[in-house]
């Protein structure tokens, strides 16, 4: 019996890294025993797990997964009840995004912050692409940074372009598991590239963009840096959905909304519009930025299990 990581799992064979940096190709013989009934996946990218290898085809079967400290889902469809695990045993995800080319909404940030928030993995915010931007971009960078820095979320900005910016990403990075997301050519992959010279992936041109709203199969992948960590990359996820988060308990997940809403009138409150909220006394008073009371009220007008 050999104990292992998945760093790659396409459905229904699983890559399992080993020992001294040896690598074997796997896959489930007969009934693992299934802990998440509703997930298609049974093991992930992340899973710790127990194998043999088969002397005849060398391959490696996987007997066991190892209990999980943590998971992110997402769900296999709009319809479908069931969710797919996109990874486990994370210590920290990380959004990466860019003020421009292409431009990251603050919805789309939020939404990826309460979803780590209600899965209780620590999440850090990735500025990429700066040698891109003029002061207007810096101004807005900026007034991001300052933002989340204030509702204690970590924040790091970065070129991949220079190489003296790369000191405080290894920094980040090292002896972690990082899950990196984020919108389709904000420069995942090159980062993968940069900071493991023999990895070679392939980035995406700027005629991809257009393909990210449709469904394409990719499948996450853990890559072990030179440093010490991994980093799992999850091409074509824009974003995880928290499963079975209800509506009245979003605000919770709103870091500085939630600290505030303890002064409510009414222990029910929403924020929306009920006399005595506290929330919306913070937002008038700039001590809730408004862009994040603005993320509130979308998220919660349109139906969040909706959202993957
Ligand atoms: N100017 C500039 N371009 C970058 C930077 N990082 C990545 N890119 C470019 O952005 C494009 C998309 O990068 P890619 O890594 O494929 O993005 P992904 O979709 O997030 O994996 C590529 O053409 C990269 O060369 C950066 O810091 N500055
Ligand atoms: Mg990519
Ligand atoms: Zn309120």
């Amino acid at each position: 019996m050999e104990k292992g990581i998945v760093i790659k799992s396409t459905g229904s064979r699983y890559r399992v890294l080993f020992g001294d940096n040896k690598v074997i190709d796997s896959y489930i013989r007969g009934k693992l025993r299934i802990r998440e009934s509703r997930t298609t996946n049974p093991v992930a990218v992340g899973d710790n797990v127990l194998f043999e290898i088969d002397r005849k085809t060398g391959s490696g079967i996987i007997t066991e997964v190892l209990d999980r400290r943590n998971y992110i889902l997402r769900k296999s469809s709009n319809l479908s009840k069931h969710s797919q695990i996109i990874a486990a045993n994370v210590d920290q995800a990380i959004l990466m995004i860019t003020i421009v080319l292409p431009e990251t909404p603050v919805e789309f940030i939020d939404r990826f912050l309460i979803s780590a928030e209600a899965y209780r993995i620590p999440a850090i915010i990735l500025i990429n692409k700066t040698d891109l931007y003029g002061s207007g971009e810096i101004e807005k960078m900026d007034y991001l940074e300052t933002m989340y820095r204030k509702i204690g979320y970590k924040t790091l900005s970065l070129s991949l372009k220079r190489s003296d910016d790369l000191k405080p990403l290894v920094m980040l990075l090292k002896d972690k598991v990082s899950l990196i997301s984020g919108y389709s050519g904000v420069g995942k992959t090159t980062l993968l590239n940069t900071i493991n010279p023999g990895l070679n992936l392939k980035t995406e041109e700027i005629s991809d963009y257009h393909k990210q709203g449709k469904h394409i199969t990719t499948f996450p992948e853990m890559h072990l840096m030179p440093f010490g960590g991994y980093v799992i990359d999850t091409p074509g996820i824009r974003g995880f959905g928290v499963v079975d988060m209800d509506r009245n308990e979003i605000y919770h997940f709103f870091r500085e909304i939630f600290r505030v809403s303890k002064d409510c009138r009414f222990n029910n409150c929403l924020h929306l519009d009920e006399p005595g909220c506290a929330v919306r006394k913070s937002v008038e008073t700039g001590e809730i930025d408004f862009l994040r009371y603005r993320s509130y009220l979308n998220i919660m007008e349109t139906d969040n299990r909706k959202y993957r």
